[in-house]
């Protein structure tokens, strides 16, 4: 059987998320709601989607869903889970999940109470390279992991395809940062403080372009979680996540062109970490466009075993707490303990 389910908002991203839902054994797209007229039409005629809807009430009192794909911006999304929440339909969310703790916890707060399953679109950690990283700590090569650092660094546009991330006053960490913060969480657990500086080097946009952040993690793993969109390279690494890990008895090195080096007493070995390529993906996208696949797969399989995604809402709340205190760090000077975020 094959859960029926709606995507809202038809803009830059979705595409990939409705590329993903096709190729997804156990669900399709029957339905989409987007308030621009234009957006709408174009994607319910590339991806042969007839039921569309200007108006998320409208949506949900048109269809009987089993699941809703939430792909509009941060200002939009506590009212579309929460309209979620009360039609009591299993809810995905884009990142950044919420604009304040405040808010994030309401959110996950009407979804619980409402017995409804909600999944953040948190696709970085679903990254293949990711992955691959995460089973080679998991290996036991390397011993104990004492040091990491998780790194973006790019002067790529992306305000040509995203132009809002020109304007905001939070840039980088609320968008991107958010990713790289959450892979800290994944390869290394929870954080206890954080330390962390910003710069806007670009005069073009409003908020920060650069920032720098130190977590102490409950673990003992000091990381160092480092983006930038103000760094000009040799060879432009869009949108690759570089990481680096030392551990009590070896180190592992995802470098550039997804080539991990995993090094112990007995050598090194290099391994190729490649994302596949699936027809409709595109270069250098291809990288975010398959764990677009891999997430809303985890959805499925976890609706279908009753399981909370790695993702969940709840566990997103630890992510958006680290970007809070990144940048009241920021702002202040100080080290944040996560406890009082
Ligand atoms: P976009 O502005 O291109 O598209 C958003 C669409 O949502 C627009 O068409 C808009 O009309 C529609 N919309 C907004 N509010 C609505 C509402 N209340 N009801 C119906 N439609 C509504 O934005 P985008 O670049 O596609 O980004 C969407 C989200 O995806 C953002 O939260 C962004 O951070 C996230 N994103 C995630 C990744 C990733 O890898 N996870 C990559 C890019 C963007
Ligand atoms: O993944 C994202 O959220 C995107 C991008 C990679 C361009 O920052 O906004």
């Amino acid at each position: 059987m094959s859960l029926n389910g709606a995507l809202i908002g038809c803009g830059f991203f979705a595409v990939n998320q409705l590329h993903a839902w096709q190729e997804m054994r156990g669900a399709r797209i029957v339905a989409l709601c987007d308030r621009d007229p234009g957006r709408l039409a174009a994607v319910g005629r590339d991806f042969g989607i007839e039921r569309r809807y200007a108006d998320a009430e409208a949506l949900f009192a048109g269809e009987a869903l089993d699941f809703v794909d939430i792909a509009t911006t941060l200002p939009s999304h506590r009212a579309l889970v929460e309209l979620a929440a009360r039609h009591r339909v299993p809810v995905i969310c884009q990142k950044p999940f919420a604009a304040s703790m405040e808010e994030g916890r309401a959110m996950v707060a009407a979804c619980e109470a409402a017995g409804v399953p909600l999944m953040v679109h948190e696709n970085f950690r679903w990254q293949a390279p990711i992955r691959a990283v995460r089973a080679a700590i998991d290996s036991g090569r390397i011993g104990e992991v004492f040091w990491g650092r998780v790194s973006f660094r790019s002067a790529y546009d992306v305000f040509s395809g995203q132009p809002y991330l020109a304007t905001g006053e939070r840039f980088i960490i609320e968008d991107l940062g958010i990713h790289s913060l959450d892979i800290a969480r994944f390869l290394f657990g929870d954080a206890e403080r954080m330390t962390a500086r910003t710069r806007r080097v670009n005069p073009a946009i409003r908020g920060e372009d650069v920032a720098t952040m130190l977590l102490d993690h409950e673990s003992g793993v000091a990381s160092i979680v480092d983006c930038s969109y103000a760094t000009r390279l040799a060879e432009e690494p869009f949108p690759q996540t570089l990481v680096e890990i030392d551990g009590s008895r070896g180190t592992i090195r995802l470098g550039r062109d997804f080539r991990m080096v995993v090094t112990d007493a007995a050598g090194s070995e290099t391994l190729e970490v490649a994302p596949p390529l699936h027809s409709w993906m595109e270069r250098p996208w291809h990288l975010i466009q398959e764990s677009v696949v891999a997430i809303q797969r985890h959805f499925v399989d976890c609706l279908a075993e009753a399981r909370e995604p790695a993702t969940s809402g709840r566990d997103n709340l630890k992510t958006l707490a680290l970007v809070e205190a990144a940048y009241l760090s920021a702002a202040t000077g100080d080290t944040i303990a996560l406890a009082g975020i």
